[in-house]
């Protein structure tokens, strides 16, 4: 029966990257990256001029406006097009592209109604989950300041808010309190830390909000999920050429994105691992982002830009920590799992880098000054 399903499934999928292939047919389909939220596969075609493409599922219980995120893309990439057609780079960088349907459509709804879309792979690259050295994070630091430079002239009006709530951390707290205040989750001494390290972070959860809203830091348009394995990287050179995944391409501060790079690049153990003990924030990567991104961002930021970086690296590390716990205790709706407590100990490894940027707040602070 299961073997049934499966052999449906795959002729499925096959089907629906049909819909997309318009310069060959579909030879092979296989799942592809290690996303939390979308399905998504590698699509291989028999053309020679387009050997693969990226086809995804997008999860509606999350997104809930899919069509709003194809708009977005689309302005996005016309833009980004356009600056560097005016522009050029002196080095290969690349901009992933919506592909459309036979129909012309930049998605295809199944029988079940799941909302499907493809997006171009960007050919000879790879990306990786964790760091290699400092010439690795240099380089991941200057691909998302590459990104944030090449759309630092699109109005942020311009898109759409395509996941309303997305790192506002005030808000993840609410939904931690409503979680917590209803959950069936058993108190054991990994829940009992957890606890104990939100309630005791309580005030410092609204530390970029508030600058949001007193002026302080301007809202500017962001990738939203700028991860270490969202970098693709030219399998010859071994530089950075593209930033994918671009759901999350909204309105917002450039803060969630410079913490989000950080926590997720200077963890040298990664995001999935089990051994809380060797979870730590390393601080010569740190550095080496920063230097990679300031690079290319130097342009674009102000004095008040510089003055919440060290917050934001610690703020967006224990919000993800926050926004895997309350997914824990509410019984693990909104990240995949591969087990019942897999969103616990993703939570804990974030608490444990946050713990280790706050033991290293003088150092990390010192590096930011220095490398202004
Ligand atoms: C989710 O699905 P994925 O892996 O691209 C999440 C990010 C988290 C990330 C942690 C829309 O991203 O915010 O940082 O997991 N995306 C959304 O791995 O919530
Ligand atoms: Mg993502």
């Amino acid at each position: 029966m299961i073997k049934e399903l499966n052999r449906q499934g795959t002729e499925n999928l096959v089907a629906i990257a049909n819909q997309f292939a318009g310069l060959g047919k579909v030879t092979a389909t296989k799942s592809f990256g290690s996303g939390n939220i979308n399905d998504t596969f590698l699509v291989t075609l028999d053309s020679s001029q387009q050997q693969h493409f990226v086809l995804q599922r997008i999860n509606t219980q999350v997104f809930r406006q899919p069509k709003l995120i194809m708009q977005n893309m689309c302005i996005f990439t016309e833009h980004v097009r356009k600056r560097l057609q005016s522009t050029p780079l002196n080095r290969r960088w690349e901009v992933p592209q919506v592909l459309l349907t036979k129909n012309e459509q930049d998605h295809w709804r199944d029988a079940d109604g799941s909302f499907w879309r493809a997006i171009s792979f960007i050919e000879d690259s790879q990306s990786f989950d964790t760091m290699h050295d400092r010439s690795h994070a240099q380089e991941i630091g200057y691909a998302l300041g590459m990104f944030h430079n090449l759309i630092s002239d699109l109005p942020p009006e311009k898109l759409a808010d395509t996941l309303q709530g997305f790192h506002i951390t005030p808000l993840y707290l609410q939904q931690y309190n409503e979680a917590l205040a209803t959950t069936k989750a058993r108190k054991t001494p990994e829940v009992n830390y957890c606890l104990q390290f939100v309630s005791d972070r309580q005030s410092f959860a609204h530390i970029l909000e508030n600058a949001k809203t007193q002026g302080i830091l301007p809202l500017r348009l962001m990738h939203g999920d700028p991860k270490i394995n969202n970098v693709m990287f030219d399998t010859a050179t071994q530089q950075a050429v593209s930033v994918i995944d671009l759901d999350t391409v909204k309105p917002g501060l450039v803060h969630y994105d410079i913490g989000d790079c950080l926590r997720s690049g200077c963890n040298p153990v990664g995001e999935e691992t089990e051994n809380w003990d060797s979870v730590y924030f390393d601080t010569d990567l740190c550095q080496g982002i920063l230097a990679g991104y300031l690079g290319v961002a130097k342009a674009f930021l102000t004095e008040n830009d510089y003055a919440y970086i060290y917050d934001a690296i610690r703020l967006i590390t224990f919000e993800l920590g926050l926004r895997f716990f309350a997914d824990y205790l509410a019984g693990n709706v909104y990240f995949k799992v591969k087990h019942p407590e897999h969103n616990l100990a993703r939570a804990i490894v974030q608490f444990k880098l946050t713990e280790s940027i706050e033991s290293q707040e003088t150092q990390i602070r010192k590096i930011i000054k220095d490398i202004k």
